[in-house]
């Protein structure tokens, strides 16, 4: 039988960690998949969920399952984080968490309480998106479709077209926004262009599927959850997929939740019901040890305080690459030209350079980054921030 099984390419992000391992080029550089990595290019695990394991260690009691809906703790730790401290959705009882493996374990649960609890709804994903996007919906039987989001001849957002597309969106559809932080362009909306997005959701009766993987990295943890907390408290119904991997660090700790919020509790009661079935049928209960860190730091004065700030590095850091990056490029006159690189958030740059030359950067430079010309901004430092723009303009013809 496995002789008949068909031999499949590896994942166009993940599968250029192996082509990066096996370069042998001393001053190679990866800015392919969207991890965070400091200025001596490693990633580290903040300080404190450093405290937070060792408060673990000495206070675990149990290995024993921890329920399909995750830890309670962290679920009521997540839910204000998310929504706001005084998020009125929170005091009306309308919404409810189920901790999952990671935000890809989220948007699973998501797609399949999709096909199970509204059948027949398409998915409508930017274009373009995180290519995992299609992966899931595709794994749980989900048809999806998509909005325009980037002017592919000037490399910048196109909210016209986002707008005109999510006009033609059939009623009662599902809409998949990321909410700060876009992957891979990272174009954002301003809070307006949000305002005008949330009219037509209302107007069309679409049901958003907001995909908050990036808390923290694009203008702070309360700014960037704008876009969240104004769809939660001006639409009846929403869902969230929220992870903890970038802003906690946990990456392979797989920890983050599904979040819906409800028009009333009668109906929350209901979907928490469905998404207990949903992840008892995909893996029983989530993992533990990621959650029980999150719940920690955010109930606990000092270490919320201490994450706070780390966060803060984090962001900041990034940032200050983003506009160390177009700098160094003056010389070779093409600030201009890569001035939307100051302008975007998060952890990644759609940087406009064409697959020619990206795979020019990476045969000749051993520089690795998406073919699409996304860039992971964490992935170079001050150290070699030289040398990339060296190559980016040789590439260019500069
Ligand atoms: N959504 C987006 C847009 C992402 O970029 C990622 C990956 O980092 C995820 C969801 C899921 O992340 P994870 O499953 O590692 O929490
Ligand atoms: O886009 C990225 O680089 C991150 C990490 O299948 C990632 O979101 C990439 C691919 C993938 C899972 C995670």
């Amino acid at each position: 039988m496995f002789g008949q099984v068909e031999l499949l390419p590896a994942d166009p992000i993940l599968g250029l960690i192996e082509a990066f391992n096996r370069d042998t080029n001393p001053n190679k550089i990866d800015l392919g998949v969207g991890v965070y990595r400091d200025a001596q290019g490693n990633t580290p695990i903040l300080q404190a969920v450093k405290e937070a394991e060792a408060l673990l260690l000495t206070r675990e009691k149990t290995k024993s399952y921890i329920g399909s809906h995750g830890d309670p703790a962290f679920g009521q730790q997540l839910l204000p984080l998310v929504l706001g401290q005084d998020s009125a959705v929170l005091q009306a009882s309308r919404a409810t968490l189920t901790q999952a493996p990671g935000g890809t374990g989220a948007l699973r649960l998501a797609a399949d309480f999709i096909h199970r609890c509204a059948p027949g709804k398409k998915v409508w994903i930017s274009d373009p998106t995180w290519p995992n996007h299609y992966a899931i919906f595709n794994a749980a039987g989900v048809e999806y479709a998509s909005y325009r989001y980037v002017d592919s001849n000037t490399n910048r957002l196109d909210f016209p077209a986002m707008l005109a597309d999510l006009q033609q969106i059939p009623e009662g559809d599902v809409v998949l926004l990321h909410a700060c932080c876009h992957n891979p362009t990272g174009f954002d909306l301003s809070l307006e262009q949000w305002q005008q997005v949330l009219e037509i959701l209302k107007a069309r009766k679409l049901l958003p599927l907001i995909d908050f993987a990036y808390q923290g990295f694009g203008a702070g943890l309360e700014e960037d959850a704008a876009a969240v907390r104004l769809l939660a408290e001006q639409l009846p119904e929403v869902m969230i997929t929220a992870s903890c991997s970038k802003n906690f660090g946990l990456y392979r700790e797989r920890i983050g939740a599904f979040i819906a919020v409800a028009a009333n509790r009668n109906d929350m009661e209901k979907v928490r019901s469905q998404l207990a079935v949903v992840a008892r049928s995909n893996y029983s209960n989530p993992p533990a040890h990621g959650s029980a860190i999150v719940a920690t730091i955010l109930a606990n004065p000092e270490l919320n305080g201490l994450w706070r700030r780390e966060v803060d590095d984090m962001r900041n850091r990034i940032n200050t690459l983003r506009q160390q990056f177009v700098d160094a490029l003056k010389p070779f006159g093409l600030a201009e030209k890569f001035a939307c690189v100051a302008e975007q958030r998060g952890m990644f740059s759609y940087s406009g350079l064409k697959p020619e030359e990206v795979q020019k950067l990476q045969q000749e430079f051993g520089i690795y980054m998406v073919k699409t010309g996304r860039m992971n901004i964490a992935g170079y430092s001050e150290q070699n921030l030289q040398y990339l723009c060296k190559a980016i303009a040789s590439v260019c013809g500069k």
